[in-house]
């Protein structure tokens, strides 16, 4: 039944948001606020009524604040078992404490600065939050336990819905808490390892060691002669591989892992309609949205029926029974990837022992924007992830002819999927799906010719499609490629010293260009 709220003790280093929830718990819930130092200033500036920590223990917060909340009136309030530890708590004087909201020091950020010394560092190791956090997570019988800051909406629909919280909710977050703290102790384990001069047997060189976990050793890497490894980035939160639910399957290979990343990554880029993504050397080789997820996976697969054979299937919606049928009736897959899965369709998959189910959790808030890492010999390239979407405003058409609606959409989802296809990225797309895809080659116009040789090899017709380009077009050959193809609307994104050249091309075959102002490269 659902577990009430009476009193909640938040105590945060990451405010953002905190009191906005508080706020609601107080007024909408009548939630009796506890706070330790910085977060009740953060509270009471926001309006929120609180009690300090310290006069609800009648413990002052000492030795700089390493002891704060580390008291039976915490521990207790928070473990004590309701019913069977009542008389215990009154004895002593103990008021239960139902909801504990609470995100540590920010170790792994603080040892991410290079000027972090090992005196701040180690100041930075939160024991009271952990403690409360675990107490909470233990006691999820009664006690609610929230660590991340995209767990508050949850809480306040429980309440709003039941006036409690859910067992279910309880039971999720305890162990969202659990995983949290044993993510933390390993970035403090493997921190404090760090100085030691034994250079382990690794497949990682120790001094990468504070910033990368390692999740598995790999049978082997791209190829079988290979060692390899996966690790987890310490500071990485938000939908990854490395952190889904593997619901059936083999283990996951190197090339399964770096595949199946670049196909997350395309389908997350469609978030109206349900869309499918089948990916084979890391390029997609079929993506379609529709109104369905059982369609866009058809018309995924009809882009390129051959090459989507063992290939890497990912879908942005929770993955239904039809669907899954479709698929094992349809083809041999290695992968399949969805943010959520029925058990329907997971006892379809059932049938396919060696087929891979990842399952990543709902991906409705987009990751953190960070940084891509190449090596380079002798180094390592850094640089911004390639995040930034379309501006409609900056899209400007430079031909005579202008684009109907539907090619409008179209254009804009070929745009979407040639940002995920290695460069020099040619796609043709008709109806909200690819019809050929030119990947990886030197020159664009080769790409622009392939696209259109695997329409033709799957029976697609090109004409009336649209092409999108990741760069802009150097000479007019590309635009005549695709004018002889019969392709209706071009996006790309301009800035060519050519570009009078490339749009005379348009204008003479009547196709309409968009420029995007923005270039899409991924080597
Ligand atoms: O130094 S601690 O390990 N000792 C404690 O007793 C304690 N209680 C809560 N750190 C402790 N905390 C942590 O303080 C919380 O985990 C949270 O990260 C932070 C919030 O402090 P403030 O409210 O003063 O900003």
């Amino acid at each position: 039944s659902p577990a009430p709220i009476r009193r909640a003790l938040i105590s945060v280093s990451d405010k953002q948001g905190v009191a906005a929830f508080a706020k609601r718990l107080a007024d909408d819930h009548g939630v009796e606020i506890l706070s330790t130092g910085g977060t009740a200033a953060a509270l009471r500036e926001a309006g929120v009524t609180v009690t300090d920590v310290s006069a609800h223990t009648g413990a002052p917060e000492i030795m700089d604040g390493r002891v704060k909340t580390l008291h039976p009136k915490i521990h207790g309030g928070i473990l004590a078992r309701r019913g069977l530890d009542d008389a215990v708590m009154a004895d002593n004087d103990i008021a239960p404490i139902d909801l504990v909201v609470v995100n540590l020091y920010p170790f792994e950020q603080t040892i991410a600065k290079p000027e972090t010394d090992h005196a701040t560092a180690v100041e930075t190791i939160d024991i009271g939050g952990p403690a409360m956090l675990r107490a909470a997570a233990k006691n999820h019988a009664f006690v609610t336990l929230v660590v991340d800051g995209a767990d508050y909406q949850a809480v306040l629909d429980d309440l709003a819905e039941h006036g409690g919280t859910l067992e279910a909710t309880r039971k999720r977050l305890a162990a969202k808490g659990f995983a949290h703290t044993a993510g933390y102790d390993n970035a403090i384990a493997n921190y404090l390892a760090a100085d030691e001069t034994v250079e382990a047997v690794d497949t990682l060189p120790a001094r990468f060691a504070p910033a990368y976990k390692k999740v598995s050793d790999l049978r082997y890497g791209e190829n079988p002669h290979q060692r390899a490894a996966v690790y987890r980035d310490s500071s990485a939160h938000g939908v990854s591989l490395v952190d889904a639910r593997i619901c059936q399957g083999k283990a996951l290979s190197y090339n399964n892992l770096a595949d199946g990343d670049a196909a997350l990554a395309c389908v997350r880029a469609f978030d109206q309609s349900p869309a499918c993504v089948i990916v084979k050397h890391a390029n997609p080789c079929g993506v379609a949205v529709a109104p369905d997820l059982t369609t866009a996976y058809q018309r995924a697969f009809a882009t390129d029926p051959v090459s989507s054979f063992g290939g890497i299937i990912a879908f942005n919606q929770q993955l239904d029974h039809e669907t899954a049928q479709a698929i094992i009736d349809n083809q041999f897959a290695e992968v399949i990837i969805a943010p959520t899965i029925t058990e329907a369709a997971l006892d379809v998959f059932s049938a396919k022992k060696n087929l891979r189910v990842l399952v990543t959790g709902s991906w409705a808030k987009a990751n953190e924007a960070g940084l891509t890492l190449k090596p380079i010999t002798g180094g390592l390239l850094v640089q911004d992830e390639d995040t930034p979407l379309l501006d409609r405003s900056q899209l400007k058409v430079v031909s005579q002819q202008e684009p109907d609606g539907t090619q409008l959409q179209d254009l804009l989802f070929a745009w979407r999927v040639a940002k995920y296809v290695k460069s020099n990225a040619i796609v043709y797309a008709k109806n909200g799906a690819t019809v050929g895809i030119g990947a990886g080659q030197m020159s664009r116009v080769d790409s622009a010719r392939i696209a259109r040789t695997k329409a033709a090899d799957a029976g697609l017709d090109v004409v009336g499609s649209v092409m999108a380009s990741d760069a802009f077009f150097p000479f007019r050959d590309g635009i005549d490629t695709a004018a002889e193809a019969g392709v209706a609307a071009v996006i790309q994104p301009g800035g060519s010293i050519r570009d009078d050249e490339v749009i005379a091309a348009a204008d003479e075959a009547g196709i309409a260009m968009l420029f995007t102002g923005m270039r899409h490269f991924r080597h």
